[in-house]
């Protein structure tokens, strides 16, 4: 019998595991990537009785893996907030799925558990772009919220790249660095080494982000440029999330060149958070959630129809 721990790489996914793990300690195979390496049950090879924990990755993308290890005899619980798809009828699937605009699977993962670790889940949200989530579910709870957004957007910036390798840490090697402590304000006041590395290369990054090009700007959306880059890879995401909650009326794009065209990081509005993942999956390799959503790759032949599409669609 074996375990599989599949988890996305970003902040929502790694400090779900560690709830989890804090509250039910199991050795298991860590399978994760970066955060838009989403099709990470394909990587399980299961069988009879194995458990497989499922986190924060979209089971309408994972749809067939997950009959695939469902009929292979593994149990599953399946945990996540993005799209779904149809969840199928299995006597071996426990699947909890909320798709609600204002929810993260780390805020499900802290219902199931009672809120034994509502620190790391406030931290969660705010790695997630919730902070309103988070601030409303760290009510009645004496935490250095600035503190834990903070490390949050460090945790969840740290997802992104255009392959692990861009990465400061692997997210299974962040997620062993933060498994041991009940609470974030323990992992900070024992260890400020990841803190601080990520900080430094976070800071660094987005001082090169701040002097993007404007592609397209209109009153209610944004369009941005970032070189092809590793550091631009890193801050895409996270840059976004910011640009968001500083303009919380207007859809923000951020198009990262990469060989042949784009990889594309795209939110709506904070103040109307849909049609995201609509734009996205008008184009092959897209794919999110209503507010946050991205393409792998984006044609250079398919920018213009990019540029219509997302007018469009705010
Ligand atoms: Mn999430």
């Amino acid at each position: 019998m074996a375990n599989f721990d599949v988890f996305n790489g970003d902040a929502d996914g790694i400090l779900s595991l560690v709830q989890l793990r804090r509250a039910e300690p199991r050795a298991t195979t860590l399978i994760t990537g970066r955060k838009r390496d989403i099709k990470l049950l394909s990587r399980v090879q299961a069988g009879e009785g194995d458990h497989i924990t499922v986190l924060d990755i979209s089971m309408r993308s994972n749809a067939e893996d997950l009959l695939r290890v469902l009929n292979a005899g593994a149990n599953v619980f399946y945990v996540d907030h993005h799209n779904a798809g149809d969840i199928p009828e299995h006597v071996s699937l426990n699947a909890v799925i909320d798709t609600s605009p204002e929810m993260c699977t780390a805020m499900l993962v802290d219902e199931c558990l009672g809120g034994a670790y509502r620190a790391w889940a406030v931290t969660a949200a705010f790695g997630d772009n919730f902070p309103k989530l988070a601030r409303a579910k760290a009510k009645g709870h004496d935490l250095p919220l600035d503190k834990l957004a903070r490390l949050g957007m460090l945790v969840n910036y740290n997802g992104y790249g255009g392959s692990v390798e861009d990465l400061l840490y692997h997210p299974a090697d962040l997620y062993r660095e933060l498994e041991n402590f009940d609470t974030p304000m323990d992992f900070l006041s024992e260890n400020m080494t990841v803190f601080d590395k990520l900080e430094a290369g976070y800071e660094m990054d987005l001082l090169k982000a701040t002097h993007a090009d404007i592609l397209d700007q209109t009153e209610t959306g944004h369009i941005i440029t970032l070189p092809d880059s590793a550091g631009s890879r890193r801050i895409s995401g996270v840059y976004g999330n910011q640009l968001a909650q500083d303009s919380p009326g207007r859809a923000h794009a951020i198009l990262t060149a990469q060989e042949g065209g784009y990889l594309v990081s795209i939110r709506a509005p904070i103040k109307n958070r849909t049609g995201a993942d609509t734009l996205a999956l008008q184009f092959e390799t897209g794919g999110g959630r209503s507010a946050a959503a991205g393409i792998n790759h984006l044609p250079d032949a398919e920018l213009d129809r990019f540029i219509k599409a997302f007018r469009e669609a705010f």
